[in-house]
């Protein structure tokens, strides 16, 4: 097989977002578009030569394609090993623990997450380094400073990996390893929860109905859940990944997971109902008929992990991302543990999990996760639900009320304003940020401003500095507003606002989220104006 120095030039657009690079498959289908990127990541990251790479997928179109031009450059770019999964799938949190197991020096895991799949969906790549986590906001930078002057890239000429066939195959001096997608994975979560007990829940009659959406926790879930754990076949619906998803948005929340959300207020629901996303790193958890939204999953875990096998020493601390509601917070002081505030961004919670200062993690967008991996896990989510009821015996409503009346509610809804012109949502961002200093000590209607500002974080392990990481109001520990742009869209501009509501008086804990915050509503726009200046009578979604 020849190797071939190709003569290319730059496209100025390859800048990592909130998760790697997000684009429409058009993007991604231009000429020497993918390999441009990829040597980037070859040439500035000097470990992967000599070194092993994981490479996996979500299965959306064109992932094979991509995998076979990745495979094909990392041989012409002294990669010494591949690992890759049968099928060219992996889901996210399956990749981070390969390339922890297998001491990678990094891994590509093609995903753009929930955005639809298919020939006019998006296509994404997510560059991961050794330990499993995402690559950091300086080495995305350096890798897009370097994409903007690429002029060639290396690859071997004629390769083509039988992506079925598990077992060693080589290409040039390079061996490819295809492994089964779930056999690693599968053992890790068997090490961390009780399945025996897990087992013998279902055995009593204990229900769950897990949606995998047609994205790549299908085979994860079959295997646990079914195979493992002995709960019918029934329990998991849409569990082949297809190259569309199914022309669905396998995006695990009230709105794209609806008819979930059905089935659990109807009669006869299961105990369990939980959905996961197209890369398995989200995960959304319902019980019979009650919704926990991710901030209160969150602090609920955090409560009850150290009563899990793989948790029994106890959590050595906890982080959020910033626009996360405070629930987590409140537990985090009765166990008298940090809670640490991060940018929105896994790869943000990497060195806080590196250093031993957390045990679990967690994001208001549907995504929670431990030290197992560095990347969020939704079926690991779904197995620690189930493993807490399972040893607690307790349903989920129980145990949500239980948790707020001890710790307080917090009501909490994320409001989307998605396809702004890129004008109207800078214009938002820098009205509000304008008036910030003036905020303090206001008053609107029940709430007074304590606090407003830009969040800007400084890593507590290796001192690097995050600005414009959003802009949060706070009104004491009675609410907070948060307004953020995306990082993850690939149309127009997504313009993020969070509302997050506080009481902790037994009257006040059985509201309707969407009445306990329509107070706020009306504050959020008097301060923040999003109606007003984008034209839009409502949000696109509110989850
Ligand atoms: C969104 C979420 C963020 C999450 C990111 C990746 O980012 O808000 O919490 O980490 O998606 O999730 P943004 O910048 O659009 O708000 V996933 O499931 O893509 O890997
Ligand atoms: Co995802």
């Amino acid at each position: 097989m020849p190797l071939r120095e190709i003569a290319s030039k730059p496209y100025p657009d390859q800048k990592s977002g909130t998760a790697g690079l997000r684009k429409k498959v058009a993007v991604f289908q231009q000429p020497h578009y993918l390999e441009n990127f990829l040597q980037s990541i070859f040439d500035v990251d000097t470990r992967l030569r000599g070194g092993a790479l994981v490479i996996g997928g979500d299965g959306r179109y064109h992932n094979r394609t991509a995998i076979q031009t990745a495979i094909a450059m990392a041989a012409a770019n002294g990669v010494s090993r591949v690992i890759v999964g049968q099928g060219g799938l992996l889901s996210t949190p399956a990749a981070s623990h390969l390339i922890r197991t297998r001491r990678a020096a990094g891994g590509f895991i093609l995903t753009a997450s929930h955005n639809p799949a298919g020939m006019d969906g998006d296509f994404g790549i997510k560059y991961n380094v050794a330990g499993g986590g995402q690559a950091t906001e300086g080495l995305t930078d350096r890798l897009y400073e370097h994409s903007k002057q690429i002029q060639r890239y290396r690859t071997l000429e004629g390769v083509y990996v039988d992506l079925e066939r598990r077992g060693l195959q080589t290409v040039g001096s390079m061996e490819v390893e295809v492994v089964d997608c779930v056999d690693d994975y599968a053992a890790l979560m068997q090490m961390l929860f009780d399945f025996d007990r897990i087992r013998d829940w279902f055995k009593r009659g204990h229900s769950l109905r897990f949606d995998a959406m047609h994205a790549v926790t299908g085979p994860y879930a079959q295997r646990l859940f079914v195979d493992l754990l002995g709960a019918p076949l029934s329990s998991i619906q849409n569990a082949s990944p297809l190259e569309d998803f199914g022309g669905g948005h396998p995006d695990p929340n009230l709105i794209y997971a609806r008819h979930l959300v059905d089935l659990m207020h109807s009669e006869g629901a299961p105990d369990l109902g939980a959905a996961s996303d197209g890369d398995g790193d989200r995960n959304m958890i319902l019980g019979r008929g009650i919704f926990i939204s991710p901030g209160d999953s969150l602090a609920m875990l955090c409560a009850h992990l150290h009563e899990l096998p793989g948790y029994r020493r106890g959590l050595a601390g906890v982080a959020r991302s910033m626009p996360t509601c405070r629930a987590v917070d409140h537990v985090a002081k009765a166990l008298g543990m940090t809670c640490y505030e991060t940018p929105t961004g896994w790869k943000f919670f990497a060195n806080l999990l590196d250093a031993g200062r957390i045990t679990l993690c967690g994001e208001e967008s549907f995504g929670t996760s431990s030290d197992h991996v560095r990347e969020k896990d939704g079926v690991w989510a779904v197995l620690a639900w189930l493993n807490v009821l399972a040893a607690t015996q307790l349903s989920v409503r129980e145990i949500a009320e239980r948790h707020w009346r001890r710790f307080g509610r917090h009501y909490y809804a994320r409001h989307d304003y998605d396809e702004l012109p890129a004008s109207t949502a800078t214009q938002v961002m820098q009205t509000l940020a304008s008036t910030l200093l003036e905020l303090p000590g206001k008053r609107f209607g029940d709430y007074t401003v304590t606090d407003a500002d830009e969040f800007n974080y400084r890593d507590p392990v290796d001192g690097s500095i995050a600005t414009n990481q959003g802009l949060r109001v706070t009104f004491g520990e009675a609410a907070r507003l948060i307004v953020r742009l995306s990082g993850t869209g690939t149309k127009g501009a997504t313009l993020r606002l969070y509302l997050e509501r506080y009481e902790n008086n037994e009257t006040t804990l059985g509201w309707k989220t969407s009445e306990a915050l329509a107070p706020l509503v009306n504050v959020a726009e008097k301060i923040a104006r999003v109606a007003d200046i984008t034209g839009r009578r409502a949000p696109s979604v509110v989850t």
